[in-house]
């Protein structure tokens, strides 16, 4: 997802958070899940770094914090903006970075006047003291470090979240520093290398988007014809329009009115490939439109949840994949570096990998040829007949992806890098011995098979062959206001200070060189991240600069919706009273293919029926769906029966007690059974379900309905049936952080 930085990760990594002097954890539980991340924590915490942990659940990560700061869910850009006030009053920003480095501080400055302590205060349920005291702490302690995760993106305001956090930083200085940085903590295994993938539907591999200019340079990559691939989309329009999301595709299924925004036509067919999808939220609609559509298919080693929460009989396909330990490749880690994985075992029984499942539908759907021609082409370049999987695959990618710039990468390197593991420092990942000068997975970008790989990003002050460089240039050379976008600083040893990204039409007066006839012709109508040689992107880094250019970050987005990050309430807000004076977004049409509500569901009085704040998140022993962990005997034993966290005087006044059966409703209507847990970790307008349980339907045991041998150990009602109707307004990413609902005794 593109943020102020334009692409999502972490800008440091996991062991340099051990240089940090201060750590902000806001919207994430590393102590449940990112234990090998918590590990650097707490060293960092050994040698006198500062813990705060941000939160409206008393999470095992506050509980090793030094402090813990309850907020209320949803009232985060509030907070940094009460914290953003109180350091521009007390002159505790840093000057010099901002105007060297950074756009459109002054808006966010005049914004922060709004939020006032008090005010703040009133908005997050956070006493002003507090505010004041981590606001002043985290700006003095250099370098301070950012750490976030699904408590700040799955909210309507979710973008704004992860945009007023790097705000905070850069205007404390804190990006581009060793122990600094944003660092967001990803989630599945290689959940990172999706993205990277493009496995989105607004963007081609490695985030370049849908245009024309993008998809002509995966059809060079690919060895396609560009019409050929037209011919597949039923108009040009439709082959650069985003395509539905994880949240929306069941409104293409059910709602007539968004058949408008696909073609004219309702969606048919479902293939699911590694995902719960019984973790999406209003899983009553999913099963309504799985129950409707003509074809539904599984890709999983499990049985997937939802294929026994439908009540389809006919036109049903479970196919048996392999786990990843009998699969091999490239997989990419949080921190953005790429990791060789070896197969432990082959596949067992009848189970396939992916790729080879992939290969056969190509076939059947008659373009298996065109799907494996680059495979076959960098085959060819090797002398060989046959293509290898998956080095020629990582080939592929590497020359591709040049955007973040993974054409430093191949397949022999990453698997020096694994097996020479033990050369490679943990906490700064630099490499010794043979792995000298380079750092372990080669975080991108790295730019060329002699680069090393950037382990921070946006740090200015080494020079470009060390993983240097400024702000990404991706927003023209002048805002519209006229300011320049360009960098006002110089890497060390680079020809020249801000400058544009490196382009065949450019380079030559950027850079003060002369490129030869032959060059020319090679490179004609590119840029650094097109075209199929690195030519541009050597010259620059002769000439000390980073390909890309040299700019700003922009605090301001003038080409979308809220040009700042504004506070606005959740759609279905406990705190009624403020709805009017910070509502929420107007309703969005054609969001990821579905017509979306923001203010017409805010509307409505919700707290009366739906009194609780609905908080959820994960446990340590299950994870996603729980369909793999429920099914693995010791961490069943240890997490087996789904709950809901309530407050003992929140309890008491409705009657239910330890252990009750009770019913939570949501919003839309839904009710699921679940076990009382009394607890303290909320407060007492909150209850927090666990996300990771599935297997039971509203107070109905789907147990009957697993084939024989594939029962999980453990089941248990989905919080997603009682998660309610809300979407990010750019993202649409589902609210699941911030919702009402009711509990009753059962
Ligand atoms: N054991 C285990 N590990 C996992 C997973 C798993 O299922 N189990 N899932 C993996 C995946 S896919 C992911 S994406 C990551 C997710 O990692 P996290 O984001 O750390 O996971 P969550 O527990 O969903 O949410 C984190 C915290 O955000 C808090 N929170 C909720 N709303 C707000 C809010 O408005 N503001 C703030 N400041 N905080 C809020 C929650 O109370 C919770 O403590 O974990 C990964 N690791
Ligand atoms: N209420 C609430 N809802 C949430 C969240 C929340 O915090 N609160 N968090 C959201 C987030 S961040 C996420 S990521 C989702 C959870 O994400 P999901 O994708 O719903 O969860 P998983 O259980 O990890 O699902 C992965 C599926 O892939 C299968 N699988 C595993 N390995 C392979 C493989 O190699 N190949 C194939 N083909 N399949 C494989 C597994 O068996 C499983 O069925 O939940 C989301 N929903
Ligand atoms: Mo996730």
């Amino acid at each position: 997802m593109a943020n102020t930085f334009g692409y999502g990760g972490m800008t440091n990594h996991l062991g340099d958070m051990q240089f940090s002097k201060f750590i902000l954890v806001i919207g994430a539980n590393p102590a449940v899940n990112h234990p090998v991340s918590m590990v650097h924590i707490l060293r960092a915490k050994e040698s006198g770094a500062k813990i705060v942990c941000v939160d409206p659940h008393f999470s095992k990560t506050a509980a090793k914090a030094d402090e813990y700061v309850r907020i209320r869910s949803g009232t985060d850009v509030a907070f940094v903006y009460g914290m953003i006030n109180y350091i521009v009053e007390q002159k505790l920003y840093d000057e010099k970075y901002l105007k060297e480095r950074v756009y459109g501080y002054e808006e966010i400055f005049k914004e922060a006047k709004k939020y006032p302590l008090n005010v703040t205060s009133d908005i997050t349920g956070i006493p002003a003291e507090t505010i004041k005291s981590v606001a002043t702490q985290m700006a003095k302690a250099k370098p301070a470090s950012l750490i976030w995760n699904q408590g700040l993106t799955q909210h309507t305001v979710g973008t704004s979240n992860t945009r007023i956090m790097p705000i905070l930083q850069l205007i404390l200085g804190n990006i581009g520093k060793n122990g600094g940085g944003v660092n967001i903590l990803r989630g599945h295994d290689n959940v990172q290398g999706a993205s990277d993938m493009g496995n989105l539907s607004d963007t081609l591999p490695g985030y370049y988007g849908l245009g024309e200019g993008p998809w002509k340079h995966f059809c060079k990559h690919w060895y396609v014809d560009y019409e050929w691939m037209k011919g597949r989309f039923k108009s040009k329009e439709m082959m650069e329009k985003t395509g539905y999301a994880l949240s929306t595709w069941r409104f293409g299924v059910l709602d007539e009115e968004n058949f408008g925004n696909n073609a004219n036509t309702p969606l048919k067919a479902l293939v699911v490939i590694g995902n719960g999808i019984s973790t999406t939220s209003l899983l009553d609609k999913t099963k309504a439109a799985l129950d409707k559509l003509d074809l539904v298919v599984f890709i999983d080693p499990y049985v997937n949840d939802v294929a026994v929460i439908t009540e389809r009989k006919d036109n049903l396909f479970l196919l048996p994949a392999a786990s990843q330990m009998e699969t091999s490749g490239s997989v990419a880690a949080t921190n953005r570096a790429y990791q060789w994985r070896y197969q432990v075992m082959k596949p067992m029984f009848e189970c396939r990998e992916d790729h080879e499942i992939l290969f056969d539908l190509a076939e059947r759907l008659g373009f298996k040829e065109e799907f494996q021609r680059s495979l076959y082409e960098i085959a060819k370049k090797e002398g060989r007949k046959e293509f290898i999987w998956p080095d020629d695959a990582t080939t592929e990618m590497a020359q591709s992806i040049r955007s973040i710039a993974l054409q430093g990468m191949s397949a022999k390197r990453l698997k020096e890098h694994c097996d020479n593991w033990h050369m490679f420092d943990k906490v700064t990942l630099g490499g010794y011995g043979p792995m000298k000068n380079q750092y372990y997975g080669l975080p991108w970008p790295c730019w060329s098979d002699k680069h090393p790989g950037t382990p921070v990003m946006y740090n200015d002050s080494i020079p470009v062959m060390q993983g240097g460089m400024g702000f990404r240039v991706n927003w023209g050379e002048k805002a519209p206001d006229g300011t320049s976008m360009l960098s006002s600083r110089k890497l060390p040893n680079a020809k020249i200070g801000g400058h544009l990204a490196i382009t065949a039409d450019n380079i030559e007066s950027v850079l003060g060189i002369k490129l030869s006839a032959k060059e020319k012709e090679a490179v004609k109508g590119t840029t650094f991240a097109t075209g199929t040689t690195n030519i541009l992107v050597e010259k620059a880094l002769e000439a000390g600069i980073c390909p890309y250019g040299n700019g700003k970050a922009r605090m301001v987005v003038w080409n979308w919706y809220d040009k700042i990050p504004l506070h606005r309430e959740p759609l279905h807000s406990i705190r009624q009273d403020l709805v009017s004076k910070y509502p929420t977004f107007p309703d969005k049409k054609d969001l990821f293919r579905a017509n979306v509500r923001f203010e017409s569901e805010q509307k409505k009085d919700w707290k009366k029926d739906y009194p609780l704040n609905m908080l959820t998140g994960r446990l340590v022993a299950h994870m996603g769906t729980g369909t793999e962990t429920r099914s693995a005997k010791y961490l069943a034993e240890i997490a087996h029966t789904m709950f809901v966290e309530i407050h003992p005087n929140t309890a008491f006044n409705l009657g239910i007690k330890d252990k009750d059966d009770v019913w939570v409703y949501g919003v839309g209507g839904t009710r699921i059974l679940v076990k009382a847990k009394l607890s303290y970790r909320v407060d007492e307008n909150s209850v927090f379900l666990p996300q990771n349980f599935s297997g039971v339907y509203s107070g109905e045991s789907l147990l009957d309905r697993y084939p024989d041998g594939t029962k999980p150990y453990a089941i248990g009602e989905a919080a997603s049936l009682v998660v309610g109707y809300g979407y990010d307004y750019n993202t649409a990413c589902p609210e699941t952080k911030s919702g009402l609902c009711r509990v009753e005794k059962a």
